[in-house]
């Protein structure tokens, strides 16, 4: 891995029982394109999965989870370094610096806490789910990273990262590198099968718009066949007046690597149930493969926690000096034990 490529930096929460095409089509997919030409830091964030009530167990488990399916989704730990966030103690140590360097107004206007504390009602709203955000300033700080690949809901939170490290350089000296979001157009929102006004997300108010990496073929198929589709019966990518069939083109195109102007071609003259049933198959197909790396992954716990330990050794070796900079830097007396 040339030390002189750009950086790059994400992660992926985990807080469910499996990936959704929007997580794998708006990130995931990008990380492992980009471990070719960057040098890639890529984690699972268990300590934002904290912010929500998580069974122990549960978290765990996701967490070995989550890895097995970045692995199985094409990282190669020889080609970047795949760690879990709370395995590097800087990313809390460094957050806390942020804390003090983000105003209550700024963070009080990040719209992923006004919608999740708004679904949950202040009193069961955590502090952490407020300071998160700059938790994830942390976490990207830490690493120099030049981009950041996320899919559009995190394009505010790369915002508040700009100005926090605009703020810190101006007031202590150039310290961080100020990075930029990375967000393909094309994939930057992929859509509930449901409500194609809204994104797939895991905390969807139903399942059925929503499909799982890790799902039965059978209930992937189901789902994309009673997928919500527009008036009229062309098949045209509009997602103004099709949000729908947009969104159906769109995991299309991307999942077989196919211009949408070829799909349109492809499927004129015929009606939305031949896009469907299409794309039930190449969803499946591309699963089963994904599915059987994971479950391989899984069954071999001790090397996939030896992956997640040489990724957080090297992880903490950039991190841990970009702490020490950063705390010199406002004023901390250096621990001499
Ligand atoms: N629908 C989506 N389209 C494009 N990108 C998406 N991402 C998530 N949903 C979509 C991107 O996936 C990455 C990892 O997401 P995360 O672990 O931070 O999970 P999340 O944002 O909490 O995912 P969900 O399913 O949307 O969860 P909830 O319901 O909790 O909000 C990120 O880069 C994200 O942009």
């Amino acid at each position: 891995m040339a030390n002189d490529r750009p950086r790059v930096l994400s992660g992926i929460q985990p807080t469910s029982g499996s990936f959704h095409l929007g997580n794998y089509l708006g990130a995931v997919r990008q990380w492992v394109a980009l471990q070719e030409t960057h040098d890639a830091f890529y984690m699972v964030v268990d300590l934002h999965a904290l912010t929500l009530p998580q069974d122990p167990k549960a978290l765990r488990d996701n967490t070995r989870l989550a890895a097995a399916q970045l692995l199985a989704s094409g990282l190669d730990p020889e080609r970047c370094t795949v760690f879990v966030q709370s395995h590097v103690p800087e990313h809390t140590q460094l957050s806390w610096l942020m804390e003090c360097m983000t105003g209550f107004g700024e963070a009080s206007r990040m719209t992923q806490f006004k919608d999740k504390s708004a679904k949950q009602g202040t009193d069961r709203t955590s502090v952490g789910l407020f300071t998160y955000p700059v938790l994830q300033v942390a976490d990207i700080l830490l690493y120099q990273a030049n981009q950041v690949p996320v899919g559009e809901d995190q394009r505010q939170h790369i915002e508040l990262t700009r100005n926090i490290a605009e703020r810190f350089n101006g007031r202590y000296g150039n310290t961080f590198t100020v990075p930029e979001p990375y967000i393909l157009r094309e994939t930057a929102k992929i859509y509930d099968l449901q409500d194609p006004s809204a994104k797939m997300s895991k905390s969807a108010s139903s399942p059925k718009g929503v499909v799982d990496l890790l799902d039965e073929p059978k209930a992937s198929a189901k789902k994309i066949k009673s997928a919500v589709t527009d008036t009229g019966s062309e098949i045209v990518f509009d997602p103004e007046n099709k949000p729908g069939i947009s969104n159906l083109l769109t995991i299309h195109a991307t999942l077989t690597n196919t211009g949408i102007p070829e799909l349109e071609q492809k499927y004129a003259g015929k009606g939305y149930g031949a896009l469907k049933t299409d794309l039930a198959e190449i969803v499946s197909e591309w699963a089963a493969p994904f599915r059987d790396r994971t479950r391989d992954f899984l069954d071999d716990p001790e090397t996939l926690d030896s992956i997640l330990a040489k990724g957080a050794e090297k992880a903490r070796a950039v991190a841990a000096e970009t702490l020490a900079q950063a705390y010199d830097r406002v004023g901390l007396l250096p621990s001499k034990h």
